[in-house]
């Protein structure tokens, strides 16, 4: 992988894999090739039974730029269309485990849509997020106009997108697009307690809670409480469920193996 780096940097725990987005002299812009390498990246994590979350990063200066515009610039739609490539960003819906963006500097465009394409962002304080593609003459093409709008609520959304200036992390963080914002220095040690929370956590639940908290965005209630509410009876299959239940019994942890 020319694009991508794949690190498992915590030592003392498998569970967690970081993939760090590796085009620091376009600032990460999401080419072709990138983006292929991701989601190949993701899909095998995902297969992997020891990897239980997934970080997802960029670097001190940028999260991602957004898509490379050198490879836009002359694009005609039907080269938009043969390229077919948000055939990869699709495939990233298929990822069960959690991912955790972790956004230093700037996340614009595809890199805001990548973010809001993971589970849950938590931001550094010097992250930056815009869907500035109205100031080149296209608009969001990878959820900007949709993600964005679940996420804030339609005016601030409008504000975003219209304009296409940036917000700041505490910004991002009030208006409910990023979880928690922690010291840029800080970020990914921060971004591991919380990965390492959410590894300790029955797998299998966490797995069929992702899947059912996602369902809320394509649901009508009733339909998603009827979702929810079968995956809920899901869990009491899981030896793990057995395990958390008798372990709260017990007054003892829990020992969850995925199963
Ligand atoms: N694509 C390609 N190259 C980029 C991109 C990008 N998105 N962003 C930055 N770069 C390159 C610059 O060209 C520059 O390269 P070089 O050193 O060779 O000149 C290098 O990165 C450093 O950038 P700057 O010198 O511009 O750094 P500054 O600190 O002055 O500015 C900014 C930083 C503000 C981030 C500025 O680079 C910028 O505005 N970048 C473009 C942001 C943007 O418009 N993003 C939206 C792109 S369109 C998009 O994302 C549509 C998504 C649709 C879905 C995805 C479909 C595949």
């Amino acid at each position: 992988m020319e694009n991508i780096l794949l690190e498992y940097p915590y030592k003392n725990n498998e569970h967690i894999a970081l993939v760090r987005l590796n085009r620091p002299k376009v600032l990460n812009a999401l080419s072709t090739d990138l983006m292929n390498e991701l989601v190949d990246c993701m899909l095998e994590l995902d297969q992997n039974p020891s990897v239980r979350v997934i970080i997802l990063t960029g670097n001190e200066r940028a999260f991602a730029a957004g898509a490379d515009i050198a490879q836009m610039v002359t694009a005609s739609p039907i080269d938009q269309i043969n390229d077919n490539r948000f055939r990869t960003w699709e495939m990233l819906r298929l990822i069960t485990k959690p991912i955790i963006a972790a956004v230093n500097g700037f996340a614009l465009g595809g890199g805001c849509e990548l973010a809001m394409s993971c589970d849950l962002i938590i931001a550094g304080d010097d992250a930056k997020f815009s869907q500035p593609e109205i100031k080149i003459g296209t608009i969001p093409g990878a959820g900007g106009t949709q993600r964005l709008t679940r996420a804030i609520g339609k005016s601030k959304a409008m504000m975003m997108v219209l304009t296409g200036d940036m917000i700041d992390a505490n910004t991002a963080c009030d208006w409910g697009l990023v979880a928690k914002v922690v010291p840029a220095p800080t970020l990914l040690q921060e971004t591991f307690e919380l990965a390492k929370t959410i590894a300790d956590r029955a797998p299998v639940a966490v797995r069929l809670a992702k899947e059912a908290v996602n369902k809320s965005f394509e649901m009508t209630l009733k339909d998603g409480m009827d979702f929810e509410r079968r995956n809920f009876y899901l869990t009491f299959s899981s030896l793990d469920q057995k395990e958390g239940m008798k372990a709260f019994m017990e007054k003892r942890s829990p020992n969850y193996q995925g199963n």
